[in-house]
Order: structure tokens, then C-alpha cells, then sequence
């Protein structure tokens, strides 16, 4: 005798069926763990349909329906729904124009949710002014391990009322509050919470209107947060001074591997306080600096102490007005160290170029190239006779992976020579581009045979392209010959218009 099966088999599987058309109908893979509905034009309707699936989705971990512009306002059918979800591990709601009562109903919600890890809200203005009924609802021992409210609008309140919150959140590892601007008072009371916040791996306070006193606290922080990895205070443009005192607690953060100082008003007395820290902190692989346009004459002392940074693989300068002594800091780091990747250096100065060589000279790295462009002035040709003079000397440039000199039309015969005869110490070059800009056609010069004696020597390229250059019919013919007669596989773009 065949056993039927029972009534809620038969409605389970009515019910998956339900789910998997939906998701099919939004162009989506049907997933029991994971619905992920981003981007799918959801209307409210969609919401509500979506809520009468939750009791087919009771394995549901991941939630995914942010970038849906329609669905602000209509929320609550949907978290009404949440208990039969509550293995929901990641919630993520991102730019949905959510209003306050949504934001109500989420917190309601989110009692039914007790396994709730990740919370994303981020780019939801409206959340500005009306965080707090859902962050009351955050229960003492939440699970909660990353919340992100990335440009939210969020005032002081708000600010407060999270701060409040975060000795319920002991396992927070990721905390993202970047670009709100206006929460920068209550940033000093966050960061008192934090203290508890013993698990913060990754705290983003990127444009969060931070102020001397909120650094102070933050320093304050850092004697228990001894997790951090990433700490990221860029763009808060009034925290210059704050540094001086609060440096000596970054000491602490032993795992440190980003920490993003970028326009920061870092002033000559943080500096000095700062260059007694960073090299300590011996996790450490960035280090962004940029636009702080005061620490131009404070910054040799703290690249002369970069080598102590075994891990450190991108130091960012741009725009911070260095000197004579700073860039021959810089670049006697490049010479010694060998684990730095990048260093990009926007100096637009001329006087920065001859430095710029100097760095050329020793760098034994990728390098960036776009601090080469001023436009603004004819100094271009001179921009790239530096970086030739430098090549010539190569060797030091042999992990060079990409050139791209594109534009350069300018140079020419005898500087195309130089470059060509200079380049052999490329070793692990793979793309050279040398196109002309667009619009400009030129015909190739003598330097056409130096050209194809150094492509024998650089052994790693795959890539030529030489957009624009005219080439006669037995320059052509001596590129489509080369691969064949050198064993090799360049990939050639050139002008074709024959
Ligand atoms: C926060 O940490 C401090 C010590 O670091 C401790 O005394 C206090 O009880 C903690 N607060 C909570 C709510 O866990
Ligand atoms: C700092 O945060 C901003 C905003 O989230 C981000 O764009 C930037 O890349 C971060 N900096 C680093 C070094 O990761
Ligand atoms: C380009 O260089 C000149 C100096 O020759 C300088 O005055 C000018 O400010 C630079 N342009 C930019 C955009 O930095
Ligand atoms: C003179 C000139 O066109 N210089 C260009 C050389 O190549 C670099 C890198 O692409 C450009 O930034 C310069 O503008």
C-alpha cells in the first residue's frame, strides 16, 4: 500500500513552486538560502507576493532586495512575514527609498529575526531622523556582526540613539557610518560604546563630520578594540589636530592593515605624532594620506621610518604639497623595499617632477604613471623625458607590469630612440601603449627598428599598441613577421587603414 503524502508536503511543494516562478519571473535563480531580488525594478505588489513566500522559504539565510526604487513605504506586509524566516542571517536593503515606517516595521521585525548576522540599509536618506524605533528594538546579545548605513542622512539623534545600542551588539565586526555628515557630534559617545565593541574589525567613518574631540574618543577606543583591521576616517575635514593626542593609542591596533588618513587636515603636530606610530603598526598595507596639504614639509621623517613596515604595499601621497626632503625620503624607501606595490603621488609642480624621477629611479614596483599629467601647461614633453631618462637607467623598473604612454606624440624621433633603447630592463612588462590621440595620425620615424629590437628583448609582452602611427607596407610586414620569427605572441593595434 502506497503511504499518501501528508497535506503539508503537498503544500510545501505547491509553495516552491510559487517561489520558483517568482524568482524566475524577475530573471533570478531560484535558491531555498539565498533570494537574492537586487535590482529588479520590485513594485508593492512584488512585496506583497514576496511576503506570502516566506512561510516556502523557512531555510531562507540571505535576503537580498536592495536597488529597488519603487518599494519605499511599502515594507511592513513583508516583515510582518519574518518569523517564518528566522534563520535569516543577512539582510540587505540598500537604496530602496525606505521611509520611517518602514524603518518602524523593520525594527518590529527584527525581533523575529534572532540570527540576524549582516544589515545593510546604506543610501536610504530617509532613514535620517528616524533610526531609532528600529536600533530600541535591538535586543541585548544580538548576533549582529555587520551594519552598514552608508549615507543615510542620520543626525546626532540618530547617532546617540546607536551609540546606545552598541553594548547590545557584541559581535559587531563591521560598523559603516561613512558619509553621514551631520552625526559628527555624537561621534564622540559612539565612540565611547565602542569600547565593548571588542570584535570591530572594520570601522568606516568616511565623511562623518568628525571633529577634534571625536578623534580624541576614538583614540580612546583603540585601547580595546584590538581586532581592527580597517580604519577608515577619510574626508572629515575639521579632525586635523585631534591626531596629536589620539596617535599614541593606534599603538594598539597590532592587526592594522588599512588605515585611511585622506583629507583630514592632518596638521605638522600630528604628523610629528603620527610618524612616532605608523611604523609601528606592523599589519599594516596602506596607508592613505592624500590631500592633506598641510604635512608636506612634516612627511620625511615618517617615509624615512616606512621600511620598518615588513606588509605595507600602498602608500597614497597625492596632493600634499612634498618637498625636496620628503620625496627623497620617499623614494630611498622605494630603493630599499621591495613589498611596496604602489605609490601614487599627484604632485602637479615641476618641481615635484625631477623628484618624480628620482622615485622613477629607484622604484622597484608597478608604479602609477598619472602623476605625469599637467594639462594645463606644455610641460607634458618634459614629464615624459624624465621618465625616459629614468628608464634608461632600468633594472630598477624590471616589475614594471603595464605602460601605458598613450598621447605621447609629442616626443619625438630622437626621445622615441632613447625610450625604446632604454626599455630593455623591463623584464616582466606585459602591455606597452604607445597610441597617438585620437584625431592625430603620425608616421613612424627611425625609431621603428629600435622598436622591434627591444620587443626581442622584453620577453614578457603580450600587448603592443601603436593606435595611430602610420605604418608603411613593410613596417607591416615586418610586425606580422615578428611573432612567427621570434617564437612569440604579441598582440599588435595599429593603424590600419590600407
Ligand atoms: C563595557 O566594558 C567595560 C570595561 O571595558 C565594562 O566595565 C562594562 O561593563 C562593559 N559594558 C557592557 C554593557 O558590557
Ligand atoms: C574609505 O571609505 C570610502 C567610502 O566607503 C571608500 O570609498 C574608500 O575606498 C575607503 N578607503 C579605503 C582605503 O579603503
Ligand atoms: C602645472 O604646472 C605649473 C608649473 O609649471 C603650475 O603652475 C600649475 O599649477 C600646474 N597645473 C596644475 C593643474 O597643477
Ligand atoms: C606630452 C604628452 O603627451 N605626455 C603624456 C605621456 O604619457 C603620459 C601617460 O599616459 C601622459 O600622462 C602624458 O600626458
Amino acid at each position: 500500500e502506497e503511504s499518501q503524502p501528508v497535506d503539508s508536503e503537498i503544500d510545501s511543494v505547491a509553495g516552491w513552486r510559487k517561489v520558483k516562478q517568482f524568482m524566475q519571473k524577475m530573471g533570478k535563480k531560484p535558491s531555498s538560502k539565498n533570494v537574492n531580488l537586487n535590482n529588479c525594478g520590485l513594485t508593492a505588489t512584488d512585496i506583497v507576493e514576496l511576503a506570502t513566500m516566506m512561510p516556502h522559504l523557512t531555510d531562507l539565510e540571505e535576503l537580498d532586495i536592495s536597488w529597488n526604487d519603487f518599494i519605499g513605504g511599502t515594507l511592513k506586509p513583508l516583515t510582518l512575514h519574518l518569523q517564518h524566516v528566522s534563520r535569516l542571517k543577512v539582510l540587505k536593503l540598500s537604496s530602496c527609498r525606505l521611509t520611517a515606517d518602514d524603518i518602524m516595521a523593520l525594527g518590529e521585525g527584527l525581533e523575529s529575526l534572532p540570527n540576524l548576522e549582516e544589515l545593510d540599509l546604506s543610501w536610504n536618506s530617509d532613514i535620517g531622523g528616524n533610526l531609532s524605533p528600529l536600533t530600541l528594538k535591538i535586543q541585548e546579545g544580538c548576533p549582529l556582526k555587520i551594519l552598514r548605513l552608508t549615507d543615510c542622512d542620520l543626525t546626532a539623534e540618530d547617532g546617540k540613539s546607536l551609540a546606545k545600542t552598541l553594548y547590545r551588539v557584541p559581535n559587531l565586526e563591521v560598523l559603516d557610518l561613512s558619509i553621514n555628515k551631520n552625526i559628527g557630534s555624537s561621534l564622540r559617545l559612539i565612540a565611547e560604546e565602542l569600547r565593548n565593541a571588542s570584535r570591530l574589525s572594520v570601522l568606516n567613518l568616511q565623511m562623518c563630520g568628525l571633529k577634534q574631540d571625536g578623534i580624541r574618543a576614538l583614540g580612546a577606543a583603540f585601547q580595546s578594540v584590538f581586532e581592527l583591521k580597517k580604519l577608515n576616517l577619510s574626508c572629515n575635514k575639521e579632525a586635523g589636530g585631534g591626531f596629536k593626542e589620539a596617535a599614541a593609542q593606534l599603538v594598539n591596533l597590532k592587526q592594522l592593515r588599512v588605515l585611511d588618513l585622506r583629507q583630514c587636515s592632518v596638521t605638522d603636530a600630528d604628523m610629528a605624532a603620527l610618524t612616532q606610530v605608523i611604523p609601528l603598526l606592523s599589519s599594516l598595507q596602506v596607508l592613505d594620506l592624500s590631500s592633506n596639504r598641510n604635512i608636506g614639509g612634516s612627511s620625511q621623517p615618517l617615509f624615512s621610518r616606512l621600511r620598518f613596515l615588513p606588509k605595507l604595499k600602498s602608500v597614497l601621497i597625492n596632493n600634499c604639497a612634498l618637498t625636496e626632503s620628503s620625496f627623497q625620503a620617499l623614494s630611498m624607501c622605494c630603493y630599499r623595499y621591495s613589498g611596496l606595490r604602489t605609490i601614487g603621488v599627484k604632485e602637479f609642480a615641476i618641481s615635484g617632477l625631477a623628484n618624480i624621477k628620482r622615485i622613477l629611479n629607484n622604484l622597484l614596483i608597478n608604479i602609477i604613471l598619472y602623476f605625469l599629467r599637467n594639462k594645463s601647461t606644455s610641460s607634458g614633453s618634459h614629464d615624459i623625458y624624465f621618465l625616459l631618462a629614468a628608464m634608461s637607467q632600468a633594472g630598477h623598473l624590471s616589475k614594471l607590469q603595464t605602460l601605458d604612454l598613450t598621447y605621447n606624440g609629442t616626443i619625438g624621433d630622437e626621445g622615441w630612440t632613447m625610450f625604446f633603447k632604454g626599455l630593455k630592463g623591463l623584464k616582466e612588462l606585459s602591455e606597452l601603449d604607445i597610441s597617438l590621440r585620437p584625431s592625430t595620425c603620425q608616421d613612424c620615424g627611425l625609431w621603428f627598428s629600435d622598436l622591434l629590437l627591444c620587443l626581442t628583448q622584453l620577453s614578457g609582452l603580450t600587448e603592443l599598441g601603436m593606435e595611430r602611427w602610420i605604418l608603411t607596407s613593410s613596417q607591416k610586414e615586418r610586425l606580422e613577421c615578428f611573432n612567427k620569427e621570434n617564437k612569440r605572441s604579441i598582440q599588435f593595434q595599429y593603424y590600419n587603414s590600407t
